[in-house]
């Protein structure tokens, strides 16, 4: 009897798994005995992409090591949301640091293990990048330098969310926080271009950087697969919008994060030992504005004046992505992505 073959559209890279597949091109999430290495009971906001980057990748570390793993946690939402005293969603053996020394703590449980001989429990480092970028940074460094066997996961809202919604160093040109309130001429954050933690990790040549968004989770989810398989410093920074802080509808998480790579604004790749080896590819690109106008943190961009100025400086800088990193079919990253670049106006 003739029959039609089913097409498995929700395998693609926007869908979280389907059971129908392989065992083994499952996603963690679409089997029924994953693992859940955070619970449900916490008190993230509605929508929140930072629970959700940390439940897929958590899952995917736990999967790639059998539950053989431990993860120290900055302070930040994560670790408020997650365990307001006594209570806990984690259920792995996981330690709170303080805001700035996760990468300190990861480093010292992944030395107790090595001295203790358990070299097969592996060690998980996660914080906001607040934690990361800004006052974790010189402990970030120095476990990349000493090559420390620690995956450490930075979870960007682009802002110190837990306290307020403060700027940080991953806090974009344009965007109104606490502290950079579009005021007079300056039209919100204009501190400069902010930091860009996954190319520093780069020049550490560790054996390992990634980017990831929440819209493409099975791509994390791979991401942290390969990330276990090397020994040493690994990185792994994940895009996590914010509705709270970045003043975005609850549904439009996805949705943003998202938009983030296909205007260029957040380019996702990896690299290994200091180079590119490979990219995830735009499908279809869209202007920066699609993804401003959905939040109210660059609002003041489209009143009356609105800051041309100002968008039209963002759109080239998602447009110097997309030329560095490749990020159309047909192009391929630029040879040095190290090398010195012309910044574009602010
Ligand atoms: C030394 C120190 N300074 C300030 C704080 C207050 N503090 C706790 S979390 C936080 C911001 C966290 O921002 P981020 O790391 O981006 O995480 P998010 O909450 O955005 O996920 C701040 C300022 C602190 N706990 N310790
Ligand atoms: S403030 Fe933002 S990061 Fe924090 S729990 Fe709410 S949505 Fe998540
Ligand atoms: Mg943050």
């Amino acid at each position: 009897m003739p029959y039609q073959e089913i097409k498995l559209y929700q395998t693609g890279t926007h869908a979280v798994g389907n059971r129908l597949l392989d065992p083994e091109q499952r996603s963690v999430q679409a089997d029924a005995g994953r693992s859940n290495a955070i619970t449900c009971g916490h008190r993230a906001c509605q929508g929140c992409g930072e629970a959700l980057g940390a439940r897929f990748a958590l899952d995917a570390v736990m999967r790639a090591t059998g539950g053989q793993m431990i993860a120290a946690n900055a302070t930040g939402c994560l670790e408020v949301f997650s365990t307001p005293f006594p209570e806990s969603s984690w259920q792995i053996p996981w330690i709170h640091s303080l805001f700035g020394n996760a990468p300190a703590v990861s480093t010292g449980i992944a030395a107790a293990l090595k001295a203790k001989g358990r070299e097969d429990i592996r060690v998980v480092g996660q914080g906001g990048d607040g934690g990361t970028l800004d006052i974790g940074f010189g402990c970030l460094s120095g476990m990349f330098e000493r090559n420390d066997d620690v995956l450490f996961i930075c979870y960007d809202n682009e802002a110190y969310m837990n306290t307020g919604v403060q700027r940080s160093g991953a806090t974009p040109p344009g965007a109104r926080t606490a502290n950079t309130k579009p005021v007079g001429e300056t039209a919100g954050n204009d501190f400069g271009q902010g930091k860009n933690a996954p190319l520093i990790a780069m020049a550490h040549e560790i054996p390992y950087v990634a980017t990831a968004t929440v819209s493409e989770l099975r791509d994390l989810e791979s991401k942290v697969k390969r990330a276990m398989e090397f020994r040493g410093a690994r990185y792994l920074h994940v895009f996590v919008p914010c509705p709270l802080g970045w003043g975005a509808a609850s549904a439009d998480t996805i949705k943003l994060a998202r938009l983030a790579k296909e205007t260029g604004i957040f380019p996702v790749f990896e690299a290994e030992d200091g180079a590119v080896v490979g990219v995830s590819k735009i499908r279809e690109q869209r202007p920066v504005t699609e993804y401003l106008r959905l939040q109210k943190r660059y609002a003041h961009l489209f009143k009356d004046p609105p800051r041309t100025d100002v968008v039209e400086a963002i759109q080239e800088r998602a447009d110097r992505n997309i030329a560095r990193f490749g990020l159309l079919e047909g192009t391929a990253p630029a040879g040095d992505l190290l090398a010195a670049t012309p910044h574009g106006p602010q």
